[in-house]
């Protein structure tokens, strides 16, 4: 019983996993691509753009197909996906693979990059690569950031102009430990969720509120049912595309350096859109009569300390903040 159980999730495992096509003369392979975001968002669209590099540069050998729009699930559901080589590719924020891999805390915590400019030297930089290869024991290869802009709190009712008014608010959090801890130290009441879920959850009352960038807050509509946009900018926390091991390991080392390559070279596409859509989001946004609202940012900066004592604890992470901090 055991061993029929076994060979059939090998063999859903397998059927599931990159799509081979046969063709006459080369072997066709598609990869497939996971995000929670609709047509158009930025990260779907960069995703897009490298499947376009990668076909060029294998002269059609592999293809990248993007399953946006949470077909393929929630992002910690899609996480463990790829890491069995169910999905082949996957763009998630980083938040959602904290409590997998410590390593990836440290890009989400509060008010640590000055500005755009610092995250992207500190991403791009070696302190980026030594996070990304801290990925694979866990079963995924770390191939790219992406943008997030800076993420703000939002809510239903009450609106947000000083620390002392998220005391006691239900706020929807990522499934993260770091996210829970930090919500916490805000004075709010932390209630994690999938993105999925956050637009019903504000319309019925389960939450008072969320967080997230200008382009998620638009794209999701939650803007719609949540109207004071409070700009805390607490964290960057950056996006992340993954590819499984598994499919990473049935190409050729050839193959790999492509698919690295182009995933390298989205990100100069996908910050480009980022810019862009940034921009419109918070105009429509904004049309839509939100109520956007400026904060004394050091009384919320203030606040997080605990979150700091709680999270860096050992040695490697002391490490990796201070590098992080010390980069201009
Ligand atoms: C967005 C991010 C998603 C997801 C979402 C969320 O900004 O692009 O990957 O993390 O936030 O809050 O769940």
């Amino acid at each position: 019983m055991k061993i029929t159980k076994a060979l059939g999730l090998a063999l859903t495992l397998a059927l599931a996993a990159t799509t081979v096509i046969p063709s006459a003369h080369a072997q066709e392979v598609t990869l497939r691509s996971a995000d929670i975001h609709p047509d158009g968002y930025p990260t779907v669209d960069a995703v897009k753009y490298m499947g376009d590099l990668v076909k060029e540069r294998t002269g059609g050998r592999i293809a990248i197909q993007v399953m946006n729009n949470s077909v393929l699930g929630g992002e910690k559901d899609t996480i463990e996906q790829t890491r069995f080589g169910v999905i082949d590719l996957n763009r998630v924020n980083a938040a959602p693979f904290n409590n997998l891999i410590p390593e990836t805390v440290v890009l989400g915590l509060p008010f640590l990059f000055r500005s755009t400019d610092h995250m992207h030297k500190v991403v791009d930089g070696p302190i980026g690569d030594k996070i990304l290869a801290a990925f694979e024991p866990h079963g995924l290869i770390g191939l790219a950031y992406y943008d997030s802009g800076a993420r703000s709190f939002y809510t239903t009712k009450k609106p947000v102009e000083k620390l002392a008014d998220l005391k006691g608010l239900k706020i929807r959090v990522q499934q993260s430990d770091l996210w829970i801890a930090m919500m916490q130290a805000f004075g709010a009441n932390p209630t994690p969720m999938p993105m999925g879920e956050v637009y019903s959850s504000l319309e019925t009352g389960v939450v008072d509120g969320a967080e997230n960038n200008w382009p998620s807050y638009e794209s999701a509509r939650h803007y719609e049912v949540a109207k004071n946009y409070t700009l805390t900018q607490h964290s960057m926390n950056p996006e992340i595309l993954v590819m499984s091991k598994v499919s990473w390991d049935k190409l050729t080392p050839d193959d790999q350096k492509i698919v690295r390559q182009a995933a390298k070279d989205s990100v100069v596409k996908m910050r480009e859109l980022w810019t862009a859509r940034e921009k419109t989001s918070e105009e429509k946004v904004r049309a839509g009569g939100v109520k956007v609202i400026n904060v004394d940012k050091e009384e919320f900066s203030a606040a997080m300390k605990p979150v700091y004592d709680k999270f860096v604890t050992d040695a490697s992470m002391k490490q990796l903040l201070s590098e992080i901090q010390a980069v201009q």
